[in-house]
């Protein structure tokens, strides 16, 4: 038995208990409840040994750890086992260095040995071990906003950026989750993870411009040329920087793919010959474009799907990404660059990929491009032929009900203007929704990881317009939600005090019906409807 009800597209809305819609198995969800578990021990004894723990070195790896445990990054039992493992030994090293005695919370004193001991205890830890639903609801609730934290906060990690106060929260947020609280107490933890999920944002915001430079306005091929590819996917900048590097001069090819697309929009990548531009779209097509695109693959972050034999051979893990019988590129404990020769040398006696569309999409309009063009805007709204911005941010997935957010995208008047990040672009990004006045309709500011962007957009509008609450913008907020990076940044808009959100396909399944009870109340959050009323709906501005 598993139970997992974290993403979008859990089994019946309700929860997957026999195999992941994703593709996870029993085994797999059961070891990543017990690797949270450990994670949970780590924390409360973290916490008890004070100034006694390294702050920074513990914050890494829980971080690291969570990550592996988001939606479509981690399948591979051995690596999320060395994860319990490692748990396990930091907190027995603090507690030994601390000298500190503990009889519970049982995460902070129960140690496993071998196999069986896990899968044992795996059974015991998860989702169904709370009982109280809304209980349950908030503890879970708070659990994925620090997941989705975890992965942003990693991403700033890997460039350098860290920050001890979102390490802090993460251990005191964990620690939490393993008293007996009220729900009052939970919802206040919850609301303090949107505020911390503000600050990561903010800082992964920094890492990738502080070293990459500010995204600029950019048309980006969707073609391919003659020469044999590598094909880069998932989120990280660092691991795509470094493939570039190690492969100039060879004469392989380089390609985005999925949430990857927005690398072609940094100065510091465009300025490479052998940059070619983006094949594909969102991940959950992943099969039937690795298929064709024939190279290898590398999958750095999220989202990877269930490996086919027909490209299994080709497609590389690195990060915290894990698939079993797939090749792992590990991060070098010397801390030298990672080593991609093996994707190098196989890209070589590779063909050249298949093209699968033609053409050019146009991104780039993160927050400083689109703060250059900012007197347009303004003139625009003024003279009304900008009447709303509708953020349509998030993700997209495999599911029939998403068409909602394309037929939307398709059938908003033409004075609307569509602000994106994450891999929800897909559905509009190729629609030709035209411009307004050389205004694109619909403006990328990149990976789900720069949603931060459009929050920063939306409160340098309140200020040119004057006015005191982000919610009297004329912007609408209809958000699709797949994994828990979206948790995070859901409760980010709602500590920025942004109201009236419409999120889709579905409501989380997680959401007890008091807690989402309580969200409606508080912030008017809604589930998307039929496109008809929507739409009605946003023209007149709710
Ligand atoms: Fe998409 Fe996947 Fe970026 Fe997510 S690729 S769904 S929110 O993991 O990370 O937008
Ligand atoms: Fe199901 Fe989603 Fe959990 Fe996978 S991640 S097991 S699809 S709820």
């Amino acid at each position: 038995m598993m139970f997992c009800y974290q993403c979008q597209e859990t089994a019946k809305n309700t929860g997957c208990t026999v195999r992941g819609v994703c593709g996870k198995t029993e085994d797999t969800a059961n070891l990543q409840d017990l690797l949270l578990f450990a994670l949970k021990g780590l924390a409360v004894c973290a916490l008890k040994a004070g100034g006694k723990a390294d702050l920074s070195e513990t914050g890494r790896f829980i971080t690291k750890a969570l990550f592996s445990t988001i939606t479509n990054v981690n399948f591979d039992n051995d690596r999320i086992s060395a994860l319990i493992r490692e748990a396990l030994e930091r907190r027995e090293a603090i507690k030994a260095s601390a000298e500190l005695t503990l009889t519970s919370p049982d995460a902070a004193v129960w140690y496993g040995d071998t196999e069986d001991e896990f899968m044992d205890k795996a059974r015991s830890v998860g989702v169904l071990a709370t009982h109280d639903e809304d209980i349950r609801s908030l503890r879970w609730l708070l659990t994925y906003g620090m997941k989705g934290i975890s992965a942003y906060a990693e991403h700033a990690a890997v460039l350098g950026y860290r920050d001890p106060d979102i390490y802090s929260f993460l251990l005191k947020g964990l620690e939490a989750t393993t008293r007996d609280l009220t729900a009052q107490e939970l919802i206040d933890l919850v609301m303090e993870c949107g505020n911390t999920a503000v600050k990561t944002m903010a800082l992964l915001d920094a890492a990738n411009t502080g070293t990459y430079g500010d995204p600029e306005i950019s048309r980006v091929n969707i073609g391919v040329r003659g020469n044999p590819g590598i094909l880069v996917s998932g989120h990280d900048l660092k691991d795509f920087e470094e493939i570039l590097k190690q492969t100039e001069g060879t004469g392989i090819d380089v390609y985005t793919h999925s949430e990857m697309l927005p690398a072609n929009y940094y100065p510091a990548f465009k300025k490479y010959g052998h940059f070619v531009g983006n094949y594909g779209n969102a991940w959950w097509r992943q099969n039937e474009e690795f298929e064709q695109f024939g190279g290898p693959i590398l999958m750095t972050t999220n989202c990877l799907i269930p490996v086919k034999d027909s490209y299994r051979h080709r497609i590389f893990t690195t990060g915290m990404v894990g698939y079993p019988d797939v090749k792992h590129i590990p991060e070098p404990l010397d801390g030298s660059p990672k080593d991609f020769s093996e994707i190098i040398a196989l890209a070589k006696e590779c063909p050249p990929p298949v093209e699968i569309e033609t053409g050019e999409i146009v991104g780039g309009f993160a927050h400083a491009q689109v703060m250059k063009l900012a007197d347009k805007v303004v003139d625009a709204v003024k003279s009304g032929t900008i009447k709303r911005f509708v953020v349509m941010a998030g993700c997209d997935g495999r599911s029939k009900a998403r068409g909602y957010f394309t037929e939307l995208a398709q059938s908003l008047p033409n004075d609307t203007v569509i602000l994106t990040a994450g891999c929800a672009k897909y559905r509009y990004n190729k629609l030709g929704l035209g411009d307004i006045g050389g205004i694109p309709r619909v403006l990328d500011a990149g990976q789900c990881n720069d949603s931060y962007s459009l929050a920063v957009i939306a409160l340098k509008l309140k200020e040119v317009f004057g006015l005191n609450d982000i919610n009297e913008l004329p912007i609408s907020f209809d958000i699709g939600w797949y994994e828990q990076k979206a948790v995070a940044v859901l409760l980010a808009l709602l500590s920025l005090g942004v109201k009236h959100i419409r999120l889709g396909p579905t409501l989380p399944a997680f959401l007890s019906p008091n807690v989402a009870k309580v969200l409606v109340e508080k912030f008017d959050i809604m589930p998307t409807g039929n496109v008809q009323d929507d739409l009605a709906a946003i023209r007149e501005g709710r």
